[in-house]
C-alpha cells in the first residue's frame, strides 16, 4: 500500500483501531488520524502519530491536510450510521454522501488510493437474506443504505472513470472492546457484553431470533488492511467486497456469553425502527469473492470473538473502576 496515510472519522470504533493498527505496520509518522473532533487528555496521552482537526464536509480542508502531509492513501470512515441515519435522513445524506464525493474528488486531484467502507446496510428487503451474493439485488429501505449503495457506485466510477485506487468491502456488524459504536442496529451486540460484565442483565431491542452477520474488531482491521494490499491484478471486483466472520441471533449470543456469566440474563423490549432495518438486512453473506481475490480469511468464529471480547473488557472496565474510585490518583 502506498503511504502516507490519511484516515478519517478516526475517533471512532474502526478509526481508533485501525490507526494503532497501521502506525504498527507502516510507522507512526506514516499514518495522520483526523477527526471532526478533538481528542480527549485520555487520547492524546494515548496516541502516538500525527493528529489533524478535519471536517470532510469541506474539501478545502482534506486538499490542505492532504498536500500538507503528503499524503497517498486516505482510509475514510466517516459517516453516520443506520439508526441514526432514520432520525436525521437529511444529515446522514449530507454528511456520508458529502464527505464521500469531496474525498473522492480530493483522491481524484492528488492521485491517492482509498478505502471506503460499505456496509450489510446496502442490502434490502428484495436481496437474497441467505448467503447473500456478492452481486446482487440492492434496494436499501433505509438512507443509510441508500448512501452506501449510492457510495458503492460512486467509488466504482472514480475508478473507471479517472482510475482513482478505490477498494472497500461490506462490513457486518462490528464488535470490540475499544470505542463504542454508536447509532447503528447491531450495536445490540456490543452492548450485552458491557451489560452483562455490569449487571448480568441485558435488556434487547431487536427480537431473540433477529439473524445478522457479525465481526470481531480484528478481523475487520486485517480486512481494511488486505483489501487495501491486495495485488491489483487480482481484483475483479473493487469496491464493496461482502466480508463476514460469523452471523447469530441476540438468543444465540447470550447462550454463548452465559458459559462464561452463567448468571446473565436477557429480556426484551423491541424498538420497531431498528426491528424493520433488521428485519431488511441478511442474515448471512456469500464472502467468496474476497476469499477469492484476496484471501480473505477472518480468525475469530462466535465462541472464540465471546472468549476474547469478555476477557479484554473485563480487564477494560475493573481498570476504569480502579481510575473512577475515590482515591485513585
Ligand atoms: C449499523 O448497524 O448501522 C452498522 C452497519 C451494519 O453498518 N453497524
Amino acid at each position: 500500500m502506498k503511504t502516507k496515510i490519511l484516515v478519517t472519522g478516526a475517533l471512532g470504533q474502526i478509526g481508533s483501531e485501525l490507526v494503532p493498527a497501521l502506525r504498527a505496520r507502516y510507522g507512526a509518522d506514516q499514518v495522520v488520524a483526523s477527526d471532526i473532533r478533538m481528542m480527549s487528555r485520555e487520547e492524546l496521552l494515548r496516541t502516538e502519530g500525527p493528529f489533524d482537526f478535519l471536517d470532510c464536509t469541506n474539501q478545502r480542508q482534506i486538499q490542505d491536510v492532504v498536500q500538507r502531509n503528503q499524503i497517498c492513501t486516505i482510509y475514510h470512515l466517516v459517516a453516520l450510521l443506520s439508526a441514526i441515519g432514520e432520525s436525521k435522513p437529511q444529515v446522514a445524506w449530507d454528511v456520508n454522501m458529502g464527505s464521500l464525493y469531496r474525498v473522492l474528488e480530493v483522491a481524484r486531484i492528488n492521485n491517492c488510493s482509498v478505502f471506503v467502507p460499505s456496509s450489510i446496510g446496502a442490502f434490502g428487503p428484495g436481496t437474497p437474506q441467505d448467503h447473500t451474493p456478492q452481486d446482487t439485488l440492492q434496494r436499501p429501505t433505509t438512507m443509510y443504505g441508500v448512501t452506501k449503495v449510492a457510495g458503492e457506485l460512486l467509488c466504482d466510477y472514480y475508478h473507471q472513470r479517472f482510475g482513482v485506487d478505490t477498494r472497500g468491502v461490506r462490513y457486518p456488524g462490528i464488535i470490540s472492546h475499544g470505542a463504542p459504536p454508536g447509532g447503528g442496529t447491531t450495536d445490540y451486540a456490543v452492548e450485552m457484553f458491557y451489560e452483562a460484565i455490569r449487571h448480568r442483565h441485558y435488556t434487547c431491542f431487536l427480537k431473540p431470533n433477529s439473524r445478522l452477520d457479525m465481526m470481531y474488531m480484528p478481523d475487520a482491521i486485517k480486512a481494511a488492511i488486505d483489501v487495501m494490499e491486495a495485488a491489483p491484478a487480482r481484483l475483479v471486483h473493487r469496491n464493496a467486497f461482502n466480508v463476514t466472520g460469523m452471523n447469530f441471533t441476540p438468543e444465540e449470543l447470550a447462550a454463548e456469553i452465559r458459559k462464561h456469566v452463567p448468571n446473565f440474563v436477557i429480556d426484551y423490549k423491541v424498538d420497531p425502527t431498528r426491528q424493520a432495518i433488521a428485519d431488511s438486512w441478511p442474515h448471512s453473506l456469500d464472502d467468496g469473492a474476497a476469499r477469492q481475490e484476496w484471501g480473505w480469511d477472518p480468525h475469530f468464529d462466535l465462541a472464540a470473538m465471546v472468549r476474547d471480547m469478555l476477557e479484554n473488557l473485563e480487564r477494560k472496565l475493573s481498570a476504569q473502576e480502579v481510575h473512577d474510585a475515590p482515591n485513585a490518583r
